[in-house]
């Protein structure tokens, strides 16, 4: 019936197990890729913890570069944050005393300043002066009030 149409029976064996093999090393390929995307394992369930403490998230220090001296993270990428972090035991309050890189600045005034506590490089000095985040309990909303001013009368 088909034979006329797809020739001999070794090319018709080639031409069915061509799609398979191509799927086999489709699906080998995307297992390998998502190995190489997600080398952290643990980090993100610690970066959740900083988030929530400290309420950092959405923020510069919302990211792996808090305790990695890389975005991929991984234990031998750990800044010097990201080590004393580990000595103690994971817990965030115990190392926010510390000043982790060296700067002059606490981990907890880093921290609270947006800035890296295992960036020396990165503290709240070498930021221009830290904006504070408009928030609701801010009362400067409203323009100064000009009409209240003494009128300006040009030549008194
Ligand atoms: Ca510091």
């Amino acid at each position: 019936m088909t034979e006329s149409l797809s020739g001999s029976a070794a090319e018709t064996d080639v031409r069915h197990r061509v799609p398979i093999i191509a799927a086999l090393m489709v699906l080998s390929t995307i297992a390998g890729a998502a190995a190489w995307i997600s080398p952290a394992q643990s980090t993100p369930e610690y970066l959740s913890q900083f988030n929530q403490k400290y309420g950092t998230q959405g923020t510069k220090l919302d990211s792996c570069m808090t305790c990695h001296t890389s975005p991929s993270g991984g234990k031998e990428n750990v800044n010097p944050y990201g080590t004393d972090f580990a000595k103690n035991n994971h817990d965030l309050g115990a190392v926010e005393g510390l000043d982790s890189d060296g700067d002059g600045f606490t981990n907890i005034d880093e921290i609270k300043a947006n800035t890296f506590p295992g960036d020396p490089n990165d503290n709240p000095k070498a930021k221009p002066a830290p904006k504070p985040a408009p928030s609701s309990t801010t009362t400067t909303g409203a323009p100064f009030p000009f009409s209240l001013l003494p009128k300006f009368q040009p030549g008194k």
